[in-house]
């Protein structure tokens, strides 16, 4: 495979900009040495699949699965990485916003319409792994036409036991940022990443050589990101503290959150964008924004009232997101994190909201809602 052939086939099946790199990659070693220290740092937080090992002889002892492709894979010998923009035209976390308004992550708000000409939740997962599946059967097909053999593949998004922007660094995507996000330097960082790993070596005699391309780290003296990072979770330059990140806080983290990083959560209640709202790499000016018919934003998730949030029951809430990735916060989760936004608000109408939740049999809810009575109670 070259690489020029593999994005024009990446961008035919739909996806804006493609990478491709020969594994093991020059940057495996590194990689994944950067990987080990921040799990035996304990920076993964509750999130254990991320520290599953190698089964088989060395079982619990072995290495990390993530560490290198070649350990879930050994017959993978090339990773084609593909980016999808999902930026939009609408306001960032960081503009002024109404009283009482929460933030959902740019991320989460994809829609498309159906045929039906109905505007419906888009979940990327679903939406990119189908385009990884046009991907891997165009090439196929062209194995087929020019007589080859056939060749191993598997895609993933999100999911698999791979580290996405390490391949897509490998793959001449673009560079990590000091808020440790895969910047292209055309697109910016607001782009989902897709991994489909073959059996295909690449092509020695491709116009490149098949040399391993690298854009340049751009972020200079800029540490835009770390000084706005409101819970601290930017550790140090290129480093995260998950634990200690809103997004993992909202999204992933099940039950009562420390009350030491409430106040910082401020008004998300799904994710968090401000890391990369500060970047200049993501500037209007510069960055355009994404044509992606398949993740375009819903507008009901831009700045939501608080109360709207409050108010759902659980019908409402699986109706309002089902096929979204809202929904992996789960309905009493989004009601954790909208009574978190709550207290942080300075909004007394919100009181009754939280008395309500002050006695929920859900635990995280329950503190949640408490920590939001006091931090009110205080900010009178
Ligand atoms: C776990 C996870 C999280 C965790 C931990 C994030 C983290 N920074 O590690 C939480 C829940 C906090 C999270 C948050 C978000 N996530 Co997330 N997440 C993942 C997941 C599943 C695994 C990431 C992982 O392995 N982390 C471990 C660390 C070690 O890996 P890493 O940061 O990805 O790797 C790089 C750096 O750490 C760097 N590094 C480490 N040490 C050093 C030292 C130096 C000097 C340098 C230069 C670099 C460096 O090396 C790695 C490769 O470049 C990936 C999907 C996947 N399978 O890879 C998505 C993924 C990274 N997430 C994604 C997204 C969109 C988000 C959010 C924007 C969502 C949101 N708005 O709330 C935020 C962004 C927060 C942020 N600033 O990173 C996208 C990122 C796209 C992009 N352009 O970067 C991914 C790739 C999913 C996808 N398929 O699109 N996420
Ligand atoms: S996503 Fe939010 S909490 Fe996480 S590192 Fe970025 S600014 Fe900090
Ligand atoms: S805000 Fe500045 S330091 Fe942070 S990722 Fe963007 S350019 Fe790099």
């Amino acid at each position: 495979m070259s690489r020029e052939q593999v994005r024009a086939w990446a961008r035919e099946a739909g996806f804006a900009e493609a990478g491709l790199a020969a594994l093991p990659h020059v940057h495996s070693e590194r990689d994944a040495a950067r990987f080990e220290e921040w799990v035996r740092a304990g920076r993964a937080g509750t999130m254990c699949y991320l520290e599953r090992r190698e089964s088989g002889p060395g079982g619990e002892d072995g290495r990390l699965l993530r560490s290198r492709v070649g350990i879930p894979f050994p017959w993978a010998r090339s990773a084609i990485v593909c980016f999808a923009g999902y930026d939009s035209a609408q306001p960032r976390s960081i503009d002024p916003a109404a009283e009482g308004a929460g933030w959902i992550a740019r991320y989460a708000w994809s829609s498309k319409v159906d045929a039906s000409g109905v505007r419906r939740p888009s979940d990327y997962h679903k939406v990119l792994l189908k385009r990884l599946k046009a991907l891997e059967a165009r090439i196929r097909e062209a194995r087929l036409r020019e007589q080859f053999g056939e060749f191993e593949a598997r895609g993933y998004v999100d999911t698999g036991p791979v580290v996405e922007r390490a391949l897509a660094t490998a793959a001449g995507l673009g560079w990590t940022g000091k808020n440790t996000c895969l910047i292209h330097p055309r697109l910016g960082s607001y782009g989902f990443l897709a991994v489909l790993l073959t059996s295909l070596e690449v092509e020695a005699d491709s116009p490149d050589g098949g040399a391993p391309l690298t854009v340049p780290d751009r972020c200079g003296s800029c540490r835009r990101c770390l000084d706005a990072c409101p819970t601290g979770a930017l550790i140090a330059p290129y480093q995260m503290d998950a634990a200690r990140c809103i997004s993992y806080l909202t999204i992933e983290h099940r039950g009562a959150i420390v009350p030491e990083l409430m106040a910082g959560m401020g008004r998300q209640v799904f994710g968090c964008d401000i890391c990369q709202d500060v970047c200049p790499w993501n500037s209007p000016r510069r960055t355009p924004v994404s044509a992606d018919p398949e993740l375009e934003a819903r507008a009901d998730l831009v700045n939501p009232a608080l109360e709207w949030l409050a108010s759902l029951d659980e019908s409402e809430f699986e109706q309002r997101f089902n096929g979204s990735p809202v929904r992996r916060a789960g309905f009493l989760g989004l009601k954790r994190n909208v009574a978190v936004a709550m207290g942080n608000s300075g909004q007394g109408r919100f009181v009754p909201w939280l008395h309500q939740w002050a006695e929920a049999a859900d635990e995280g809810l329950r503190s949640a809602a408490r920590w939001g009575l006091e931090k009110l109670r205080a900010s009178r």
